[in-house]
């Protein structure tokens, strides 16, 4: 029995699962999850000794690689300086700072422990400033486990097949409105019915949670023209985006500025952060210098915020373009090398991150994503673990390349793919 197997059957008995977040099963490709015992650059070690390149990445924070020496070295300093002190410090404002001059569309910004509490908390703040209960999403994205947003959200609640809100109160969804991504006119007629009433469209500039799905010529602005004609907000979910399709996120890459913008990820440069920020008038509703309540014990923890600034002070002089047409040859050679299998294959891609879809037709939505092949997927998922590619053990997520990644590892996953086997 591999290390791995023992330690899971260990951890399935006090903790759910076995995983402390249900994507990381992998129930849904018929494997065990890998336990990692460290990672280092673009590689992550498992407890079997195994050493694989890296395309989950923590799915999405490791953009310069595992360990990078500046972090980790500021990292060890600030360890020494303690690790929590409940009360403003320097590295809060180093951070917060860098991220208002990256962002066109962050006047100031609050910090938090998640992803999910930062959409959690723009909600509210949305909700709070326009004096509006309803908020509208869109099918297959995912905004975090936040009550008013698991209705039909993407990521793990698509792997797993979970049905929108058990747990939730109806109540509750009932002020959450849906519309396909990418679909202007479902929109606008949810705006034509209900637009007195909607406190913010929350929509993830680039999808990245039914896989990645980008979105359509004029989608974006259409949003940002619906939100002004209607006094809605509209918030940026830039948890993956932001500081990876470009250091100045989706927003700056498409040049649609939004009211509130949601991050994490990558501006916690591994450690547990949030963040959400936008215009100031908006801002300055929050808590203590307005009404709308929100809080949090490790909410600008001294180490997670070292780690996060020094991670993008870093990627501040990175070359996105480059790892952007490195991430797509290798993206289109692995689409290629598929297609020549006879199997179906359809690639997504932006900046460093890609989804190969195994379906014949273009992947613009969630229903398309949902046509995707699973059963093709598994075997291209099990086969490239097998020869040492780890990629996300699901067909509803991006995989994710960095700076720490090289042609030497590139090589060894287009090795790998043309070796996978597809027969059934
Ligand atoms: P966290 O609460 O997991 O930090 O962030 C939630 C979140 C919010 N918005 C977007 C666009 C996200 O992608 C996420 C989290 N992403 C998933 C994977 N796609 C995190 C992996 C997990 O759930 O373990």
């Amino acid at each position: 029995m591999s290390i791995s197997r023992e330690l899971f059957e260990q951890a399935v008995k006090v903790i759910p699962g076995g995983v402390n977040s249900p994507v990381r099963t992998c129930a849904g490709v018929g494997a065990d999850p890998l336990f990692i015992s460290r990672a280092q650059g673009p590689y992550i070690y498992t407890e079997d000794g195994q050493k694989m390149v890296d395309y989950v990445m923590s799915w999405g924070p490791m953009i310069l690689g595992h360990n990078h020496e500046a972090v980790n070295r500021a990292l060890h300093e600030a360890v020494d300086r303690g690790t929590s002190y409940g009360a403003p410090c320097r590295p809060e404002i180093d951070l917060a700072g860098l991220i208002v001059e990256a962002l066109p569309g962050v006047d100031m910004v609050r910090m938090v422990n998640s992803g999910t509490e930062a959409t959690m908390s723009a909600l509210r703040l949305a909700r709070g400033y326009t004096g509006r209960p309803k908020v509208l999403k869109f099918t297959g994205c995912y905004h975090g486990h936040v009550d008013s947003f698991l209705a039909s959200a993407g990521s793990g609640a698509a792997t797993l097949c979970i049905p929108g809100t058990p747990g939730v109160p109806e109540e509750v969804v009932a002020h959450t409105l849906l519309a396909d991504y990418n679909d202007l006119e479902q929109v606008q007629a949810l705006f034509a019915e209900h637009g007195q009433e909607i406190a913010a469209i929350f929509v993830e500039p680039v999808a990245g949670n039914m896989g990645l799905v980008l979105p359509r010529d004029g989608f974006l602005q259409g949003l940002r023209k619906l939100a002004d004609e209607y006094g809605s907000l509209l918030v940026f979910d830039e948890v993956i985006t932001g500081f990876r399709v470009s250091f100045s996120g989706a927003q700056g890459r498409f040049k649609v500025i939004p009211d509130l913008t949601c991050l994490g990820k990558i501006i916690g440069g591994g450690l547990p952060v949030g963040a959400y920020g936008g215009r100031r008038e908006i801002m300055e509703k929050i808590a203590p210098c307005g009404e709308v309540y929100q809080a949090g014990t490790l909410s600008g923890n001294p180490l997670a915020m070292t780690a996060g600034y020094h991670t993008l002070k870093t990627l501040q002089e990175m070359d996105y373009d480059q790892l952007e047409a490195r991430t797509g040859e290798l993206a289109v050679s692995l689409r290629d090398i598929l297609a020549q299998k006879g199997v179906p294959v359809q690639l997504n891609t932006i900046g460093s991150i890609f989804t190969l879809f195994f379906s014949d037709a273009p992947v613009t939505d969630f229903a398309s994503a949902k046509k995707a092949d699973q059963d093709l997927f598994r075997a291209f998922y099990n086969g490239m673990r097998d020869q040492g590619i780890y990629l996300a053990p699901s067909g509803f997520e991006c995989a994710f390349n960095s700076f720490a990644h090289s042609a030497l590892e590139w090589e060894k996953t287009l090795e790998a793919a043309r070796r996978v086997s597809f027969s059934r």
